[in-house]
C-alpha cells in the first residue's frame, strides 16, 4: 500500500465531458476519450472519478438536461461497470438521479441544492452521498455575491444550515460531504481566507472536500504573478504544481478528499507529506 492511501485522503479525480471547462475543456466530450482518461486517472490513485457534463466557470451557459445526461451517462455507465466509485457533477435534479440510475455512488452538487429544489429529496430517495457545495448564487452574477464578515466562519454557519436543510429533506448526514466551494461566489482572497481557516468547516464534523485544482486564484500567489501586469497566465504544469500543494494543506487541516485534475501529482505530494509525518522509511 502506498503512503498516501495509508494517509487514506480520497483524490477525486476530474473528467469534464464538456465543450467549454476553464483548463480541459473539449478534451473528452468523446465517451471513449473520457472513460480512457478516467482509467488513467484511477491507475495514477484516484479513489473516485467525478464526471460533469456542465461547466461551471464563471458565465457558462446552463446547459438542457438532455444534453447534459447525453455527455456524461455513458462515461458513468461505463465506469461503474467496472466497479470504479464514480461522482456525478451535476446541479440537476434529473441528472443526478439517472447517473446514480447508471452506477454512479456520490452526486456532486457545487450549489448544494439551491440550484435545482428537486436535488436534495431526489438524492434522499437514492443512496448516493451527496457532496454539497458552498454557493450563493449562479455563476454568471457569483461575484455580485461576494460578500463575507469572515469567509470562513460565514461558510461554515451557512453549509451547517444547508446540511441541516439536507436532513429535513430526508438525507442522512453521514452521507454528507461539505464542499467550501473554492471559486464560487469568492474573490482570490476570499479563497485563500477560505482555506486558511478551513479547519472552521472541518470542526463542524462532517468530511470536507477541496477543489482548487488549476483554479485562477491559485496564480495569484505564485511568485511572479503581480510581478509585470503582462505576467504570462501561469503554465497548467505550474498550476498544477501549486494544486498539489493546496492538496497536502488541505489533507493537513483534515480535509477527507480533495478534486483534482492532475491526480498523479496530488498522489506523490500525499506521499511525501505522509513520509514527512511518519518518518517512515520504505522501499519501492
Ligand atoms: N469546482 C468545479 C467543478 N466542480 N465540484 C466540487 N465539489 N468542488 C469544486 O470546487 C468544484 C466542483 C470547477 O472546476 P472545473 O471546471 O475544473 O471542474
Amino acid at each position: 500500500m502506498s503512503p498516501a492511501n495509508t494517509v487514506g485522503t480520497v483524490i477525486m479525480g476530474i473528467v469534464n465531458t464538456t465543450p467549454d471547462s476553464f483548463s480541459d475543456g473539449g478534451r473528452y466530450l468523446n465517451p471513449e476519450r473520457a472513460i480512457s482518461h478516467a482509467l488513467e486517472l484511477v491507475g495514477d490513485g484516484a479513489g473516485v472519478i467525478d464526471v460533469g457534463g456542465e461547466s461551471t466557470r464563471p458565465g457558462a451557459e446552463r446547459v438542457p438536461t438532455a444534453e447534459e445526461t447525453r455527455r456524461v451517462l455513458p462515461v458513468v455507465a461505463a465506469l461503474a461497470e467496472r466497479g470504479i466509485v464514480v461522482s456525478i457533477d451535476t446541479m440537476n435534479a434529473e441528472t443526478a438521479v439517472a447517473a446514480v440510475d447508471a452506477g454512479a455512488r456520490i452526486v456532486n452538487d457545487v450549489s448544494g441544492g439551491l440550484a435545482d429544489a428537486d436535488m436534495l429529496a431526489a438524492v434522499a430517495a437514492t443512496s448516493a452521498d451527496f457532496v454539497l457545495g458552498h454557493w450563493r448564487g449562479p455563476s454568471s452574477d457569483m461575484y455580485a455575491r461576494a460578500a463575507y464578515a469572515d469567509v470562513a466562519r460565514d461558510v461554515t454557519v451557512e453549509l451547517a444550515e444547508r446540511l441541516r436543510e439536507a436532513a429535513r429533506a430526508g438525507m442522512d448526514p453521514s452521507r454528507v460531504v461539505l464542499d467550501p466551494g473554492i471559486g464560487f461566489g469568492k474573490t482570490a482572497e476570499q479563497n485563500w481566507a477560505m482555506l486558511a481557516g478551513l479547519e472552521h468547516l472541518v470542526a463542524l464534523g462532517p468530511r470536507v472536500l477541496v477543489g482548487t485544482s488549476r483554479k485562477r486564484f491559485l496564480t495569484a500567489a505564485l511568485s511572479d504573478a503581480s510581478a509585470s501586469a503582462s505576467a504570462e497566465v501561469p503554465s497548467v504544469a505550474r498550476r498544477d504544481a501549486a494544486t498539489a500543494v493546496t492538496s497536502v494543506l488541505a489533507e493537513r487541516a483534515g480535509a477527507w478528499g480533495v478534486r483534482v485534475h492532475d491526480v498523479a501529482a496530488t498522489r506523490d505530494a500525499l506521499a511525501i507529506s505522509a513520509a514527512w509525518r511518519t518518518g517512515a522509511s520504505w522501499t519501492a
